[in-house]
């Protein structure tokens, strides 16, 4: 399998369905529709539901079913985009090689549109027409990793531990595990639910999604040291301007760069269970996501 042109066929995929889950541009306000779609058309990996369709894959699912929790992960992925540029949060003006929302479109606005694809991201599980008892399960699943014990739980953290240096390692492994690993996790995982993946094959990717998301994070750091702005479409230096503690700060760039391949290792162990033929995918993800430069 070529990893580049799968990815580029996934995210060509997501690119052309995600619009099609918005609803019809209405009579006024229209400066919110303008907004969710600028949020959601000017770039991003789409890993997340990559993700979402590998899992569902692996455990023997029809990657079609998978695009609907596919294209509501990007959605609820994509406000959160959005409401950590806000200057009240970490105040970024370039994200995925353009302005952030809060720059185009002012700040109230950038809320309003975090906001509505939180909520349209949900309005799209409920209506998801699919087997009633795996749509429940994949709503809780991405609802908790999204919310008040996951990502939003993390962002809290990340502003709490901003200037400090006191932060220890305990702490800042909890930050990522919430911030970014959550809902890394339930991508994966809602796709293995929707395949109809059993307790076990769940729980393996689930495992899976767990290393993998660290890794993601940990490369994150890594890259706010040493990446390229134009590759990365953000601006780079952001965690030593607010005096973040990072990986870095704790074992410098090569020691978490080792440590980011230690956790994709650990990732691709746990899709043993898989059929060997069935697993390329994940593993090839789970490789580029340290190999990433953007
Ligand atoms: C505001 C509730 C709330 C949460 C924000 C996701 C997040 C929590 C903050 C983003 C800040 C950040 C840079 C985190 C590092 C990891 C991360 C999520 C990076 C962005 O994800 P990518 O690289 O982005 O998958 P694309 O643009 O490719 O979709």
């Amino acid at each position: 399998m070529e990893l580049k042109s799968y990815l580029k066929e996934r995210k060509e995929l997501i690119d052309r369905e995600i619009l099609k889950f918005l609803p019809p541009e209405p009579e006024f306000g229209k400066k919110l529709y303008e907004a969710v779609r600028y949020s959601l058309t000017v770039g991003g990996k789409r890993l997340r539901p990559i993700l979402c369709m590998a899992g569902c894959e692996i455990v023997g699912g029809k990657v079609e079913d998978a695009v609907t929790p596919a294209c509501a992960i990007e959605m609820i992925h994509t406000y959160s985009l959005i409401h950590d540029d806000l200057p009240a949060m970490d105040n970024d003006t370039l994200r995925r090689g353009h302005p952030t929302t809060w720059v185009k479109f002012g700040e109230a606005v950038a809320i309003l549109a975090g906001d509505a694809l939180l909520n349209r991201a949900f309005e799209v599980l409920s209506e998801w027409d699919f087997d009633c008892e795996r749509k429940v399960q994949v709503i809780s699943e991405i609802s908790r990793a999204s919310g008040m014990l996951g990502m939003v739980l993390g962002q809290q953290c990340d502003l709490d531990a901003e200037g400090r240096n006191d932060v220890t390692l305990e702490e800042l492994l909890f930050i990522h595990k919430h911030k970014t690993g959550r809902l890394i996790t339930a991508s994966v995982v809602s796709g293995g639910i929707t395949g109809g993946g059993s307790e076990e094959e769940v729980e393996a990717l689930k495992r899976y999604g767990d290393h993998i998301g660290l890794a993601f994070q940990i490369v994150d750091d890594v890259l706010d040291v040493v990446g390229d702005q134009e590759k990365l479409g953000k601006n780079v230096g952001s965690d030593i301007e607010k005096r973040k503690v990072t990986f870095v700060t704790f074992f410098g760039v090569e020691g978490a760069r080792k440590r980011a391949e230690e956790e994709i290792e650990r990732a691709v162990g746990s899709l043993k269970i898989f059929p060997e033929d069935k697993r390329e995918p994940l593993e090839a993800i789970a490789r580029f996501i340290v190999e990433r430069e953007y």
